[in-house]
């Protein structure tokens, strides 16, 4: 296929040109610019061409009205999550070309569902947010002069009654952007052509049916549509061309093609001593390309498609093996989407995300929850990154828990044809995927979930249309209890839910240990038994993330609970989650693969998270691609070749204390630290990680350098640190990850230093403000809003000399003197006996302070909160100043 170059689809007075029009048998007009645009319903008037739109905007496409996801705690005035219709009109000349030939519509993506008129007549309607259509248009078009295209965009929230009622997704964690949000453009041939009417496939299909090192065969299937009156003869070519365009294989045929009549031709082509597809190592491609031609030798028609000739093999047991070689595949999940752009894209922005991928290591990609656009497909095989590709059939597939209508499955297996139609040739391809956990919704209301038989059948249709590739299914739910909480509280029976583990031929887990529920450690064992539950299947963890918001930061990620839901989500305690659970999965040789979530923050309306309004920040990288997250490093540093060094904590520069442990991400075996040109020793690295602890920074500005040799190359990376504080003064916000500022200025580190116990909050974040309970008794109830629990103890770096040491303590819970008792011992030697801080404050939910003091020995003071037996010890905070230096306000 040839296209125009990009942007000279107009000229002078809106005649439509090509660099090289009406020579080629094919001809792709791309219409990018002279469109009008307004948002919200209008008069069926507008399909026509008297209407008036002299009022509306003028855009260029790819374009959406939408604009979602901003830095901030609130919407910005500039969002714009409107869903509804949104319409554009363009005028446009007929080409020149046009003449005795055909005229198709090709739309890569509307967002959601697009109505169509040509000249005011309907040419056609398409449901779902991620495909390409294409309308014939050929008895619309004036056959010279002026042409009015309309297009309805509609976005419009699934619900019963709306437009897009049946269209997958009817719910998901990301936005639905509207518009024609890809390309759209006018393609011309001749009345004989390769299909374009095939799903929006290309017409041509290959596959490789054999390869050894000597020999690799591929068949191709054509198919030619004789859209003329008349029956045609017509030479069908095909050939496979090398990189350098050298032809290695050829098969022609000769065939009548009746008038009005699409079909189906299959060439078997071989190629001698194939080179082979091998991912990033090597992705080699070929191009298949078929020439129709009359008997006379006229060209008629011609696309080119890519080929890479590989094979693909999933074991239960060893995972993925490209070509016969294992590979684990690692990498990310991608949306498609960035700031105010939203999900109307430029090709530099695609091929930028998949610059970052690489440079992070990954060999795989999971273009979640949907079609992406061909390009993205493209760049997988050109290179060499693995690829997972999704139909959008999230969460449910009913808005009652029953089985999927008639019309969304419809939908389901449209979209389905079209993914598979469209991307079949990508060799980077591995898997088609059906749903994406299909049956959540089931899990926090008190619907059933009926999607067994929708996914069998899509299952099913996968297959039939390419028995060449395996299917999957990203799950959430399989063990999930049934709408926990709602159930119980109604008293209802548990309902049913559909087992959708073992449908598909390999199975994605996604499980988000640490982050939504459990600990980091589970996700292991959790996998493991999931294995021993499906021993013939295999498995990938499809999706695992957590958040992490660029100017929230903790000193100790395990300081307190996380909010997963909310904020804060301090930048480390992405990077403990992925140290943690990356841990787990790389042994596991069973897995196939595993998918972070995500590559990118992206946009999601249902968010208010991190210091970020509707965006989810799971990502990898900031939503604009500007800020390539720590975390990003520690991939780089596991998952790259590229020799990495990168001293982490970028952003958490105005530091709580004047201790510190200092972390490095790096590839090498070792890494030297010099703080403030004073060294700091070298740490070894260890699954990418270098450690030195109980670094001493100086008040002001403090410089850490870190070097390391890789295999001869020379690193280093530096950051710079602020700490304000002094070295013989130390506050502590217990149970929290964020610390605390007290109106004076008085700055309280979160949570560090402890040993054992829990962090806690006394109101779990789910309570909504107004019904939280009030701590009494202090003018500060927010430092006591968290404490730690259970038996711990705090191993404070001090300055040897004598201390007062002021513990803050409230009751969160229990409602009688003698519930909770502890003492609290310094050094060894109880200082505070017998602590009920029920009984201290007279109540629950008082604040109570007692002070004491202590002396720090061998640069130490060690305080310890000892439980009486079966009761747990609590802290809110912890202030140690030198003696002398007067206490700090005792309550009670
Ligand atoms: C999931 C979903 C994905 C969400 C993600 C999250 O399991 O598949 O769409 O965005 O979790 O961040 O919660």
């Amino acid at each position: 296929m040839r296209d125009c170059a990009w942007g000279i689809a107009m000229i002078a007075g809106g005649w439509l040109a090509c660099s090289h029009a009406v020579a080629a048998p094919r001809t792709v007009i791309n219409l990018h610019d002279g469109w009008l645009f307004k948002q919200g319903a209008q008069s069926s008037a507008a399909q026509a061409g008297s209407f008036d739109d002299s009022q509306w905007a003028k855009v260029r496409v790819p374009h959406t009205w939408n604009r979602i996801g901003n830095a901030g705690v609130t919407r910005l005035p500039e969002s714009n999550d409107f869903q509804g219709e949104g319409w554009y009109r363009l005028r446009f000349a007929t080409p020149a070309s046009f003449r005795g030939n055909r005229a198709f519509l090709q739309f890569d993506g509307v967002g959601a569902v697009a109505e169509v008129w040509v000249n005011g007549r309907h040419v056609g309607r398409h449901e779902g947010a991620f495909s390409r259509f294409r309308f014939d248009v050929t008895d619309a078009l004036q056959s010279q002069g002026e042409n009015l295209l309309v297009v309805k965009a509609d976005n419009s929230k699934p619900a019963r009654g709306s437009a897009t009622e049946h269209v997958i997704p009817l719910s998901g964690d990301f936005f639905i952007f509207g518009g024609l949000y890809r390309e759209v453009s006018l393609i011309l041939t001749r009345p004989v052509h390769l299909d374009l009417a095939d799903f929006g496939g290309p017409g041509v299909y290959g596959r490789t049916t054999s390869l050894t090192d000597e020999q690799g065969t591929v068949q191709v299937t054509s198919r030619i549509a004789n859209d003329a009156a008349t029956k045609q003869q017509v030479v069908v070519a095909s050939r496979i061309e090398d990189a350098t365009g050298r032809v290695v294989a050829t098969e022609e045929k000769r065939s009548p093609l009746d008038a009005r009549t699409t079909i189906e031709l299959m060439s078997n082509l071989r190629i001698d001593h194939p080179r082979r597809w091998r991912g990033v190592t090597d992705p080699y491609l070929y191009q298949i390309v078929v020439a129709l031609r009359t008997p006379q030798g006229e060209v008629l028609d011609e696309v080119s498609q890519p080929l890479g000739v590989r094979t693909m093999r999933f074991d239960a047991n060893k995972g993925f093996f490209l070509n016969g070689e294992h590979i684990m595949l690692v990498g990310a999940s991608m949306h498609q989407d960035r700031p105010v752009k939203g999900w109307a894209l430029s090709r530099a922005d695609r091929v930028q995300d998949f610059d970052l991928l690489q440079e992070m290591g990954g060999n795989a990609v999971r273009f979640a929850h949907y079609q992406h656009d061909q390009l993205v497909y493209e760049l997988a095989d050109a290179r060499g990154i693995v690829a997972w590709a999704e139909i959008p059939l999230v969460n449910e597939v009913s808005f009652d828990g029953a089985p999927a209508s008639a019309a969304l499955a419809a939908n389901a297996h449209q979209q389905l044809n079209e993914l598979i139609k469209q991307n079949y040739n990508h060799p980077s391809i591995a898997v088609w995927s059906i749903g994406n956990e299909v049956d959540l919704r089931s899990t926090s209301t008190d619907k059933p979930a009926r999607a067994g038989a929708l996914m069998r059948s899509l299952d099913a249709l996968a297959k039939q249309l390419d028995p060449g590739r395996l299917t999957t299914h990203a799950d959430c739910c399989e063990q999930t209890p049934v709408a926990t909480g709602v159930d119980a509280g109604k008293g209802n029976a548990p309902k049913p839910r559909d087992p959708l583990v073992g449908i598909t031929d390999t199975q994605g887990y996604n499980r988000y240990f640490g982050w939504y529920y459990g600990k980091f450690g589970e996700l292991g064992p959790y996998l493991d038994a999931a294995h021993a539950r499906h021993p013939q299947l295999p498995i990938s963890v499809s999706e695992y993330g957590a958040g992490s918001a660029l100017s929230q930061h903790t000193d100790n990620a395990l300081g307190g609970p996380i909010n997963s839901h909310g904020r804060p989500h301090p930048e480390e305690f992405q990077l403990l989650y992925h140290e943690e659970s990356w841990r787990q999965l790389r042994n596991r040789e069973y897995l196939w693969g595993a998918f972070i979530w995500n590559m990118f923050d992206f946009a999601s309306q249902s968010r208010s998270e991190g210091d970020l309004t509707d965006i989810n920040e799971k990502g990898m990288v900031s939503y604009d691609r500007s800020v390539k997250k720590d975390v990003f490093y520690f991939y780089k540093a596991n998952w790259s070749r590229t020799p990495t060094l990168h001293l982490v904590g970028r952003r958490y520069i105005d530091r709580a204390y004047g201790v510190v442990d200092v972390k490095a991400y790096s590839n090498a075996k070792e890494v030297r630290l010099l703080v403030n040109r004073d060294d700091a020793g070298t740490a070894p690295c260890n699954g990418g990680i270098c450690i030195w602890r109980g670094v001493h920074l100086v008040r002001g500005l403090n410089q850490l350098v870190a070097s390391a040799d890789h295999g001869g190359a020379a690193l280093s990376d530096s950051l710079q640190w602020i700490y304000s504080g002094s070295p013989s003064e130390l506050r502590i916000k217990a149970g929290d990850l964020s610390g605390y500022v007290t109106a004076e200025g008085t700055r309280y580190g979160s949570d560090n230093f402890f040993e054992g116990g829990e962090g806690a909050n006394v109101e779990s974040p789910d309570v909504p403000v107004a019904k939280r309970r009030a701590i009494a008794g202090t003018s500060t109830p927010e430092l006591y809003s968290s404490y730690r629990t259970g038996a711990f103890a705090y191993d404070l770096p001090l300055p040897n000399g004598t201390y007062l040491v002021t513990a803050r303590f409230v009751e969160p819970n229990e409602s009688s003197r003698g519930a909770r008792v502890f003492d609290v011992a310094a050094n060894g030697r109880v200082a505070l006996a017998g602590v009920d801080p029920f009984a201290l404050a007279g109540g629950k939910l008082e604040a109570v302070d007692r002070t004491f003091t202590a002396n720090a020995t061998g640069g130490r003071l060690r305080i310890e909160f000892r439980p009486q037996p079966g009761k747990a010890a609590v802290l809110s905070a912890l202030e140690v100043m030198p003696a002398g230096t007067g206490a700090s306000n005792q309550k009670h």
